[in-house]
């Protein structure tokens, strides 16, 4: 069984974690949270890649060293540094440094002065009162400490990415041990949400036990918490939660409606069946005891007078009444995409040669990319100023006159100052195919502020596209305080497009903003945001967002033609 990057990641945010508690170098724990994003982000698994020759040092934020190191979890399962790590430091570490106000320097002082090894222990010196003779430890945050203690666990839920990759080993095992009957994962992640809360998988078997028994028996299984003939519950090691339902093939359209969800569709379904004098549940359609559909899905959709719904419609947002009349919007593909206009190089923070990135752009099929490396201002990132923006805009030029039937564009990603103004001079900006502009700091500005700030910025028509519009990091960091409404119309109004970022942590905008852009007539670009050629794959979660957003693929900009996409970034 291989391991995943989510496995080899988790290992090494432990690994971070507890060299904090050590004091260890901060460079050091940087560099394996680092490394655990990027692994976390890969669409490819990294044992797949060093099964396939790849050199996992060329990844982002992945040496030579971490590199080995990953080759050699994958090759033993084991990573021997956490090993030791564990060996040296006790116990429930990891639950105490999650503890709202203890971090990685206090659950030292924890370890050293009180001799705490459990969240157990953590309980006792707080109700003991053994805190107060430590320092750092005031009355406010052992106030904190007792809250957090009471409170349970907040409802975690799983970015699409991760979700995917646990779902794809474990169908794969499934299958392993069924005799061709179907194994899919419903519920949420086949709407294909942002995130999911669980995995809910269907399977068809004329031996149902079975089924259960071989999910039971999977080695990533943490806990099995229900186990009956027809469903089973187990938690994975990666913490996230698998409910297996088994039916009889007679019933699998009906299932696989039923626990696609969401439950609000359904309701809606539902009582459209009621209305009929007929019966609508996860065994089929029926009319008093007599089946009128069951086993494909699409025929249940087709008995209730509805428009086949794709998954990621169903949420009850207008898409019943719309498949009433047949109307439903002819939804965008990623075979509708014909580049990607957010794209990095390793002029700024990416890992890749602009030619090299136009290569693999190339090679999705894509007829044109945008080089949007990153403004001045962000001197991380290796930002461009005037001098050296110029510098590339003539490189691309000579490797434009170079590509047949391929076109980078040339664009910037350049800084929202605080005022609204950008990074860089209108005299640079007139020069390129393409400006998106995006804020990288001064998230905390007051609403009006942060409003003002956003569509000043599009007043210059320069802008073409307002890149990740809202800022917001999935389960990381909360949109900007905007208004989204305001800043859509503004958009509207300027001509300026919005991005859907797809990089998997952002994805953003949202299902419902992209579905508000559409419904105001704006544009939307797809974009990547890749920060290497792996980056570039991220595309197929920006389509799923976007059709969860009920966006066609006259609302993308970058499924038209260049000549035609070239007028539309031009205001
Ligand atoms: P999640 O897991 O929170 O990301 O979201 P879902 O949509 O996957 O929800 P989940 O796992 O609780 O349930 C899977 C599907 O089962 C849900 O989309 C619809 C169906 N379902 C669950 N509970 C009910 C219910 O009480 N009534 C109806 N009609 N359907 C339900
Ligand atoms: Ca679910
Ligand atoms: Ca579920």
């Amino acid at each position: 069984m291989p391991v995943h990057n989510a496995e080899i990641a988790e290992m090494f945010d432990q690994t971070a974690e507890l060299l904090e508690i050590k004091g260890d170098n901060p460079f050091r724990t940087r560099a394996y949270r680092r490394a655990a994003r990027v692994l976390e982000g890969l669409p490819k698994s990294a044992a797949a890649m060093l099964s396939a020759g790849e050199d996992l040092a060329e990844l982002p934020g992945i040496g030579h060293d971490l590199a080995g190191k990953i080759a050699s979890i994958v090759e033993t399962g084991k990573f021997d540094v956490l090993q030791s790590l564990k060996r040296e430091l006790p116990g429930d570490l990891g639950e105490i440094v999650a503890i709202p106000g203890l971090g990685p320097k206090r659950v030292k002082v924890l370890i050293d002065e009180l001799g705490v090894r459990s969240i157990e222990d953590v309980r006792r010196a707080v109700k003991s009162g053994r805190l107060n003779e430590l320092r750092g430890f005031g009355p406010k945050l052992q106030k904190n400490i007792a809250a957090a203690l009471a409170k349970p666990v907040a409802v975690k839920r799983f970015k699409l990415p991760f979700a995917e990759a646990e779902a794809t080993a474990l169908i794969e095992w499934l299958r392993g041990g069924l005799d061709g009957g179907q194994v899919v994962v419903a519920g949420s992640f086949r709407r294909r949400r942002d995130t999911v809360g669980d995995l809910d998988v269907l399977a068809t078997s004329a031996n149902a036990a079975a089924v259960g028994d071989r999910l039971a028996h999977y080695e990533n299984v943490a806990q099995v918490i229900a186990h009956g003939p027809t469903r089973t519950t187990v938690v994975l090691r990666s913490g996230i939660q698998v409910d297996l339902r088994v039916v009889e093939e007679k019933s699998y359209g009906a299932a696989l409606l039923y626990f696609t969800g969401s439950k609000a569709h359904n309701i809606a379904l539902r009582n459209i069946a009621v209305d009929r004098g007929w019966k609508l549940n996860e065994y089929g359609l029926f009319s008093k005891t007599r089946s009128i559909a069951g086993a494909p899905e699409a025929e249940i959709y087709k008995k209730l007078g509805l428009q086949f719904v794709p998954p990621e419609l169903r949420e009850d947002r207008g898409e019943i009444a719309l498949a009433q009349k047949n109307a439903l919007p002819k939804l965008v593909q990623l075979s509708d995409i014909r580049g990607d206009l957010h794209v990095h190089s390793n002029w700024s923070d990416g890992d890749a040669p602009i030619a090299e990135m136009a290569q693999a752009a190339r090679a999705r099929g894509y007829e044109y990319m945008a080089l949007t490396d990153h403004s001045r201002r962000v001197t991380v990132a290796h930002g461009l100023d005037r001098a050296r923006l110029l510098r590339q805009i003539r490189e691309v030029d000579r490797l434009n006159g170079k590509l047949r039937g391929f076109t980078v564009l040339k664009g910037v990603e350049v800084d929202i100052l605080a005022d609204g103004s950008l990074d860089l001079p209108d005299e640079v900006l007139s020069r390129l195919d393409i400006v998106v502009a995006a804020v990288h700091y001064k998230f905390d500005l007051p609403r009006d502020e942060q409003t003002e700030r956003i569509i000043r910025a599009m007043d210059n028509p320069r802008v073409s596209v307002l890149a990740h519009p809202t800022g917001r990091l999935i389960e990381e960091r909360g949109p900007y305080d905007i208004d989204v409404d305001r800043v859509m119309k503004a958009a509207k109004e300027r001509g300026c497009c919005l991005e859907l970022n797809a990089e998997p942590d952002r994805l953003d905008l949202t299902d419902v903003a992209a579905k508000a852009a559409k419904a105001l007539g704006v544009k939307i670009a797809i974009s990547t945001d890749a920060h290497s050629t792996a980056g570039l794959a991220y595309m197929r979660y920006g389509v799923d967002q976007a059709r969860r957003g009920w966006l066609e693929p006259d609302d993308v900009i970058n499924t038209r033609p260049l000549r035609e996409l070239k007028k539309l970034i031009r205001r």
